[in-house]
Order: structure tokens, then sequence, then C-alpha cells
């Protein structure tokens, strides 16, 4: 299955969403701008853009770490987005939750999360919401290679297989935790096998190709609210930077590495699959790119000349 011509664009202009934003975001951190630490996508945008372009507003997905990409294609706005990495009150967490935390339960947007693999069984607890209440939605988990180690994944798709749930587990694998390279942590040569365990299909999918993932995640998510239950997606992708913005990466991998996967970028291999294959004209292409820009710089003046929150929001929203 192939995206419709609005599909298409649409994942586009996510893929240019997600990168612009975090390249922005990226250059703020590294001049002294934003508090905290900021993990990016960069280079791993076929697959939230692929995946979630099938998602709408009731179906839910929970995220990691490394989350912006996977909020902006559920369809986040950048404003909001950027005034929380300033720390600020319009932010989506009113600026107390910061790049790891960015949540918005009307979007579906059940959370980005710092600890690795604590998605997983949220995704499956939504799934099962759903299912119990007789809706239709699906939940979609993002999480990375090292996070497919965590007793938490083994306990999801565990639940998730014996309870049917509608789930898509979508592992995005790029190729390290940390700086540690998929080999050395993982015994198995596709984390996708590990579904066999749970008697749920596993699919193996090219993360760099867009096209790859949306027909992948298609039939999986068809499946998942046709009652059909889980699918394992893994999706073969790389990080084209540091693990945080800071880290260069240069003390665990070659620079040979990270340009062979630089040739395979998602967003001009799709540019050109658009241009050349689905004959889009390039003004289209050109016109979405300005508006991108636009929206980015219009973010930043929204984040900079928004409030900062109250000394009193410190004990708002807490729970224990
Ligand atoms: C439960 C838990 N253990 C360890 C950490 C420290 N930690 C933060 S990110 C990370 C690596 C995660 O790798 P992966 O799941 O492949 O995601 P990626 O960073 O590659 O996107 C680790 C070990 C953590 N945050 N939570």
């Amino acid at each position: 299955m192939t995206p419709t011509p609005e599909q298409a664009l649409q994942i586009y202009r996510t893929m240019l969403r997600i990168r612009a934003f975090e390249e922005k975001a990226s250059e703020l951190f590294l001049a002294g701008r934003l508090p905290g630490f900021l993990h990016t996508y960069i280079g791993q945008e076929a697959v939230a853009a692929g995946v979630c372009v099938h998602l709408t507003r009731e179906d839910t997905i929970t995220s990691t770490h490394r989350g912006h990409g996977h909020a902006v294609a559920k369809g986040a706005r950048l404003d909001m987005m950027m005034a929380e990495l300033f720390a600020k009150q319009t932010g989506y967490c009113k600026g107390k939750g910061g790049s790891m935390h960015i949540a918005d339960l009307d979007l579906g947007i059940l959370g980005a999360n710092g600890i690795v693999g604590a998605g997983i069984p949220i995704a499956a607890g939504a799934a099962l919401t759903a299912q119990m209440q007789g809706r239709s939605a699906v939940t979609v988990a993002f999480f990375g290679d090292g996070g497919s180690n965590t007793g938490a994944f083994h306990e999801g798709l565990n639940l998730a297989a014996v309870w049917n749930l509608p789930v898509l587990f979508v592992c995005e694998n790029n190729q390290y935790a940390e700086s540690t390279p998929r080999e050395v942590h993982q015994k198995v040569k596709d984390i996708a096998t590990r579904a066999m365990a749970y008697d749920v299909p596993g699919v193996v999918v090219d993360g760099m190709d867009a096209m790859a993932v949306f027909a992948a995640a298609s039939q999986a998510i068809q499946r998942a609210r046709a009652g059909g239950g889980p699918t394992l997606l893994e999706a073969k992708t790389y990080r084209f930077m540091g693990h945080y913005v800071g880290d260069t990466g240069a003390a665990y991998r070659d620079q040979v590495e990270v340009e062979r996967w630089k040739q395979r970028d998602p967003i001009p291999l799709f540019r050109r699959a658009l241009l050349e294959e689905r004959r889009v004209p390039a003004a289209e292409l050109t016109g979405i790119e300005a508006e991108v820009q636009r929206e980015i710089a219009e973010a930043v003046t929204f984040a900079e000349q928004s409030p900062e929150p109250d000394l009193e929001e410190a004990l708002r929203d807490i729970f224990a």
C-alpha cells in the first residue's frame, strides 16, 4: 500500500517539521538558551511520520526520551513544544516538563518518558482501555533497541499478546543505546524475532524509507483495529547526531559509518521519490519547506515572548 497524494505530502511536511524543530532547538541549546537535556531524533523522521499518518486523534502514542518527533507527528504544536523547551508558562507542561515530558492527552500523546522502556506497558494499558470501552482506537508504543532489552518490553508484549490488544510496538533500532552498539547488548540480529516468543507478528522495515514504513504500519494498524492484536515492527534506522546534544558520538562510532547512513537521509530520499516517482511539482515542495521554516521562526518568537511560570506553579500538579 502506498500513501495517497495528501498523505505523501503530510509525511514530507511532518519530517521537515521534526528536522527543522530539532535543528533550531539544538542551536538554541548550544547557545545556552535552553535548560535541561535534548536528545534529537534527526535521521529517524521517516518512522514517526510514516506511522503516525495512519492515526486519528482518538488513537494514542507513548514515547521516549527522544520524543520530539513522535509528538510532532501526532499533531503537537511547534510553538507550545518550543515554549516547553524554553521552560515557559505556555509550554505543554507549563514549562515544568521540558524536552523529555511533552504530553497532550487531547491529542493522544500520552507522554515522552525518560525511563527507558516505560512507555511500552503504558501503551498496553491504553490499548486495554480502548478494547474494554469497545472503541476502535489503537495505541503505538515507540521505543529504542535498548528499550527492547527491558523487562517492561517483555511484560508489555506478553500482556498485549494474551489479551489481543490493539497496539503496535515500534522499535526504532537506531543501532546504539547511548554509546553501546546494538550487537554488544543484543545477541539477536533482528529485534523483530523477539515477537515469536509472544506469538505475534514481527516485521522488519527500512526505517529510512518513509514509504516502506507507511506500508508496514498500515498493515499492522489495520490488523489491530480489526481485532487482530499486536504487532512488533522493527524499523532499522540511525541517529545522525550524538545521544544527546553536546555528545558528538566520536568516542564510540566512526565517521565513515555516520556518513554511510547519511547517504540514506530519509528526507532527501523521500523528496526524490516525490519528484521522480510521484511527479509532485518542485514548487510545491519548496512551498512546504518555506512554510515550515516560517513556522519554526514563529515558534521561537512565541517561546521567547511567553512569560516564565509563576513561582507557585512549582507546587501545582503534584500527586505524590
Ligand atoms: C530504565 C532506565 N535505564 C537506563 C537509563 C539510562 N539511559 C538513558 S537513554 C539510554 C539508552 C536508550 O537506548 P535506546 O532505547 O536504544 O534509545 P535511543 O537512545 O537509541 O533512542 C539509557 C540506558 C534510563 N533512562 N532508564
